[in-house]
């Protein structure tokens, strides 16, 4: 179903905006009053409407400076200005044309008139908003190009110095990407960065903004986001880049003859860098993204497919946390990259019933047991496979665990919440103690469940984003097409 057209009617006659706001009503459209200007203002920044329908002599704020206000703020673009005039106000209303509003129309105003002016006045914000729709995006991505980017890092540096908040961005460029080029052609060139953006969209936060700068190269802008997570967030990406671009390319041209070509290449990686507001001094978005440039030079000189981050002059010390995580992370990553590795080798119709899978998870999770569930007709989980612990160990547990869908879960792992606590299970068996689980459901796209993953551990274990990150990953493949949503709504 479309959407309703917003409609604000402001009249300081009482009467006159209630038959108005009837007889709109009635034609479909969402409507709003107000009978001063004002009350106009607030409506309309919170209504957001199309087209504001206003009377010019109204006590306080009247028709003109309200329109003017309507059409200078930047929050209600494009709105369509309709005056309401009488008969013998001609001249007023030339000026108000002259000063911003769109259209008048003399009372008493016919309804059929009104109607087809609104209609007009609907016309030109839908075209108004695709003009703005192809200035501020990538045609081949469909992100946010350029110059919405400088539109928005402005915005955002502004917001920063003024809260104290803090602001990163990471700039992304993919390494030896004219070689993809050269071999295969533009158009599976073209391919990779659209999956890229797609990657891109998938693993941000709703509030980080990620945006193609030009040519192979991207810009995410993270407000609210101090370096060492920026640094996280380009790590992940790192990694989610290495491990599953080129193979989800390969998968999409799965039906062109070439595609056999194609495994020459085994990975297609991105050099990334990282920076934050709070290490350049000059306080301005152009400071920022320089400063971001120069990391990714940095990682590109030290061998490619890496993250660095921004080192202020005079000051070539890395930060102590960030080498040490790195160190942390480093030999993790090699047996995360192998798991996907084995998952991309197996393509979509991947099985969890395969023990090889399971014990990539299992080791790469440091879980102490894994296994993988389908629902029946009686919709009761019924085990498929586990590995870890006995397979009556394994049925004892599986209708203890908290099932959660993938949303929930990751939402509370993102918040490094342990899941579901099994803190006395199970009594008889010492030796099989498991003292945490977690359960997580891959649903299909009408939403039925189609099946599940657990893990369980014998202690108390942090969920990390990286074990949200790789059950998160599964569950996808399980289900397909699942919508990593929690990922980005969390805040
Ligand atoms: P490096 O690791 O140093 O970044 O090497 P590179 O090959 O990625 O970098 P270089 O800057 O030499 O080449 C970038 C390539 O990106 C050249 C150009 O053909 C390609 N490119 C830029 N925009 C597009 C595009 O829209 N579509 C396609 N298919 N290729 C593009
Ligand atoms: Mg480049
Ligand atoms: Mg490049």
């Amino acid at each position: 179903m479309t959407e309703k057209a917003r409609v604000l009617v402001v009249d300081d006659d009482p009467d006159m905006v209630r038959l108005l706001k009837y007889a709109l009503c009635k034609d479909g459209y969402h409507v709003a009053v107000a009978t001063n200007g004002a009350d106009a203002l607030r409506q309309a920044l919170e209504l957001r409407p199309q087209v504001v329908i206003t009377d010019l002599m109204m006590p306080g704020i009247d028709g003109t400076a309200l329109c003017r206000e309507l059409k200078s703020n930047p929050d209600l673009h494009p709105v369509y200005v309709i005056i309401l005039t009488a008969r013998d106000e001609r001249e007023s209303y030339v000026a108000n044309l002259e000063s911003g509003a769109d259209d008048y129309i003399v009372k008493p105003a016919a309804l059929h008139e009104l109607r087809a002016r609104i209609e007009v006045g609907l016309r030109w914000v839908r075209s108004q908003m695709q003009l703005h729709r192809i200035a501020t995006s990538d045609s081949l991505t469909s992100l946010p190009n350029r110059y919405m980017l400088d539109e928005v890092l402005a915005r955002e540096v502004a917001v920063a110095v003024r809260s104290g908040e803090p602001l990163s961005v990471i700039w992304l460029d993919l390494d030896h990407f004219k070689q993809v080029n050269d071999r295969f052609g533009h158009a599976v060139g073209d391919r990779a960065l659209q999956a890229l953006a797609d990657l891109l969209r998938a693993q941000v936060r709703a509030t980080d903004i990620p945006a193609r700068y030009g040519g192979e190269e991207f810009v995410i802008v993270l407000p609210g986001v101090e370096r060492t997570a920026a640094w996280a967030v380009a790590q992940r990406l790192r990694q989610v880049i290495a491990a599953s671009l080129w193979p989800c390319v390969i998968r999409s041209l799965a039906d062109t003859p070439l595609v056999s070509a194609f495994e020459e290449i085994r990975a297609l990686t991105a050099s990334l860098g990282v920076a934050s507001l709070d290490q350049v001094s000059e306080k301005t978005a152009s400071a920022l993204l320089q400063a971001a440039d120069a990391a990714v030079y940095k990682a590109k000189q030290a061998g490619r497919n890496r993250v660095c981050v921004y080192q202020e002059e005079g000051n070539a010390q890395t930060p102590e946390q960030l080498t040490g995580d790195d160190h942390l992370f480093a030999t993790r990553e090699i047996e995360v990259i192998r798991l996907y590795e084995a998952i991309a080798r197996l393509g979509p119709s991947v099985s969890f019933q395969d023990a090889g899978t399971l014990a990539q998870m299992r080791a790469v999770l440091d879980a102490n047991a894994v296994g993988w569930v389908c629902w029946g007709e009686a919709s009761t989980p019924e085990l498929r496979g586990c590995l870890g612990i006995s397979v009556e160990t394994a049925g004892q547990l599986l209708p203890r665990l908290q099932w959660t869908s993938l949303t929930q879960t990751s939402d509370l792992m993102s918040h490094n919440l342990p899941i579901t606590l099994l803190a006395d299970f199970p009594p008889e068996r010492d030796a099989e103690r498991l003292v945490m689980a977690v359960g997580v459901l891959a649903h299909d796209s009408r939403g039925g469940t189609r099946g599940g993953i657990w893990v369980a551990w014998r202690q108390k274990t942090r969920i990390t984003m990286r074990h949200k990150f790789i059950l998160g990953y599964l569950a996808r493949i399980l289900g397909l097409e699942l919508e990593l949503e929690a990922a980005r709504q969390t805040v």
